[in-house]
């Protein structure tokens, strides 16, 4: 088959020969994050396609072969002449890095940011890519494969095989791209079907009335789901609080343009404890927040108090409500669109663009006010006042709780940390806690651990369910004071990152029923009180091996059951296995070397990819609807793989 580049297309592949060479630069990692990165990126160009107003639909195929097909509706990429490239606009898309869908420039496109890598890349780290155009009455298609350069003795990404040719009438328009990731690029190429509903249900959520559908062909039971919801953030809350219980009926909704940056907001509070927010600017999550967030706390914080004086809620004398009493058992979605966006924090998940919080403040005040005015709200927003009332007074009566806790920690630190083995290391970020199921365990971890950086807190029976639980019964809890006190941060509105006194908190329990609830109510508390422990990849769960195979000549560990047929099949015979139904079944050196040896350990990272649906998961397994939570535990009972942190993007 002729290849369709010459002389002038040699630059362009350079380009692409880059991402080739710098994978993570462009998606991350070669990880599965950066694999899916390369779906996102398509999908993208779809929804953007659907927010503009020129599709309706969104189909994801994951194919048989390996493949992944994405197709909308939409007008279709423009297959004329580009006009400085020479080359059909379609193509330029393929080849030529940060073209992505805003080569052309009248198009006000909202692109950008975290996954505007631009389809090149994707093509650039694809064994192959195809793409099919259906526009001015013809269906165009062109492919492009990687391929070995036998001139140049090297592999060349992404090369045109074709020109873009038309090969059939239609009628229909719309674009469709199917690629297939280079497995010498990615560790892995299996798209995961659970990250990508998810992924696809937020995304339908996000954009109203949006039809999206997936389907998996890979297996003999092919599976289909079908996302559309015609109330768009409003039911993305209504799911959210499934598991909750709602204060008041109707979910409050903010939608308008300030400054150039469009604005939803939908809000609706629960009877729980604790904050949900989730944000998003141009479809992408700000899991760190950002100005955005700020901008809606303090015009809420801002309107709230401005009613519960004029109404007399709130005495002359009495002081304000503070923005986290009137945040109490909150769920909002922001979903915001902007130009020019500005991301930056650790995991570059936090907005940057202050003007956006004056923006968002504005519109929260000004929408806010309005309801309130229309008396269309009332019960509702009586409702909400009357629990922020009883959590500023909570409040006060927890921070004497709080006071007499300190002072405690002060007078009788020693023994309020009395069960931690400290290191004898001083400097944070070298240092790790590790936090052990049972005084057993501990007790081997303390001998068996390297005392210069590893510091161990062995937890007799289970800490508190903070989920059900305000902030006054949480640090009345034992366990939870002592981790508090040995984390060093203090929690909640209090919290200081940078007095962290660990850089890595390992939690270490044993891989049964029990072992799962407690890594799940440690995750839930951290989550909870100390969210950005976890947003900012402090928190680990330790692996502990699950089998041990010896030969008489050598010692095995083995991970999981696929490691220990692995291994059983190799050995033959001539061995014994033992099942190690705890932690405390080792002994201090078998515990170092498998466990916590930092070159011979395996610790999972806990990471919040997707924090509503993190949320929603604590909720559910935490919270106090009980059959929810049955379900939930039959349908995943898998407790060496807890579902908890898996869900969080493990
Ligand atoms: F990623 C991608 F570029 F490969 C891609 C783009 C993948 C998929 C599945 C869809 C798309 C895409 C792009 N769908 N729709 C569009 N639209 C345009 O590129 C487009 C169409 C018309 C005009 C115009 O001004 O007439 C402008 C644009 C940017």
């Amino acid at each position: 088959m002729a290849r369709a580049y010459g002389a002038r297309d040699i630059h362009v592949l350079e380009g692409l020969e880059a991402v080739r060479m710098r994978p993570g630069m462009y998606v991350g990692s070669t990880g599965s994050r950066g694999l899916h990165h390369l779906l996102w990126e398509i999908i993208d160009n779809a929804i953007d396609e659907a927010f503009s107003g020129y599709a309706s639909k969104v189909e994801v195929t994951l194919c048989e072969d390996g493949s992944v097909r994405v197709a909308d509706d939409g007008r279709g990429i423009p297959v004329d002449i580009h006009d400085t490239m020479d080359m059909p606009g379609v193509q330029v898309v393929f080849t030529h890095l940060h073209a992505g869908g805003k080569f052309n420039n009248d198009n006000y496109s909202y692109s950008g940011g975290l996954h505007g890598v631009g389809a090149a890349v994707v093509n650039a780290l694809s064994r192959w890519l195809e793409v099919e155009v259906m526009r001015d009455g013809k269906l165009y298609y062109q492919r492009y494969e990687s391929r070995y350069d036998n001139t140049h003795k090297k592999f060349l990404p992404g090369i045109p095989m074709t020109k873009l040719k038309a090969i059939s009438n239609t009628r229909k328009t719309g674009t469709v791209v199917r690629f297939l990731p280079d497995d010498r690029v990615f560790d892995d190429i299996e798209f995961d079907m659970e990250i990508i509903s998810k992924r696809l249900r937020e995304l339908a959520f996000l954009n109203k009335g949006l039809k999206i559908y997936l389907k998996d062909e890979r297996t003999e039971d092919v599976k289909k789901i079908e996302y559309c919801y015609d109330g768009g953030i409003v039911d993305f809350v209504t799911f959210l609080n499934e598991e909750k219980n709602p204060i008041h009926d109707e979910i409050l909704y903010i939608e308008g343009e300030q400054d150039k940056i469009h604005a939803k907001i939908a809000i609706q509070y629960t009877d729980s404890y604790t904050e949900s927010i989730f944000s998003y600017v141009n479809n992408i999550p700000t899991t760190e927040g950002g100005a955005h967030e700020t901008g809606f706390k303090s015009g809420l914080t801002r309107v709230f108090n401005e009613y519960a004086r004029r109404l007399s809620f709130l005495k002359e004398r009495e002081n304000n409500l503070l923005g986290e009493d009137i945040r109490e058992g909150l769920t909002v979605i922001i979903s915001i669109n902007m130009t020019d966006v500005q991301f930056e924090g650790q995991t570059k998940t936090r907005l940057g663009n202050m003007e956006a919080r004056a923006a968002i403040e504005t519109l929260v005040v000004d929408n806010l006010s309005h309801a309130i005015e229309s008396g269309r709200y009332r019960k509702d927003f009586e409702a909400i006042i009357k629990k922020s009332i009883k959590a500023a007074k909570v409040r006060e009566a927890a921070r004497r709780a709080r006071d007499i806790t300190r002072k405690k920690s002060n007078l009788e630190g020693a023994s309020l940390v009395g069960k931690l083995s400290s290191c004898t290391g001083r400097r944070a970020e070298f240092n790790e806690l590790f936090i052990v199921e049972g005084d057993s365990a501990g007790g081997s971890a303390k001998q068996g651990r390297d005392r210069r950086f590893q510091a161990i807190l062995p937890l007799r029976g289970k800490p508190l369910n903070s989920e059900k639980k305000r902030i006054d019964q949480v640090l009345a809890n034992e366990e939870i004071r002592t981790i508090i006190a040995a984390l060093g941060t203090g929690i909640g509105e209090d919290f200081d990152i940078s007095k962290l006194n660990y850089n890595r908190i390992i939690i270490l329990s044993d891989a049964d029923q029990d072992g799962a609830h407690i890594r799940a109510i440690l995750l839930t508390f951290f989550f909870r009180y100390m969210k950005d422990l976890v947003t900012n990849g402090h928190v680990y769960i330790g692996m502990p091996p699950l089998y041990k195979i010896d030969t008489g000549k050598k010692t095995h560990y083995l991970y999981s059951d696929n490691e220990l047929r692995a291994m059983t099949n190799k050995l033959g015979k001539g061995y014994t296995v033992q099942r190690y139904k705890g932690l405390g079944e080792m002994n201090p050196e078998q515990l170092w070397e498998t466990t916590m040896d930092p070159q011979k350990r395996n610790i999972i990272q806990v990471t919040i990819d997707d924090a509503a649906s993190a949320d929603k998961l604590i909720t559910t397994l935490m919270g106090d609807k009980v059959s929810p939570r049955r379900q939930y535990i039959s349908t995943h009972a898998n407790f060496n793989k807890s579902d908890t942190f898996q869900d969080m993007g493990v």
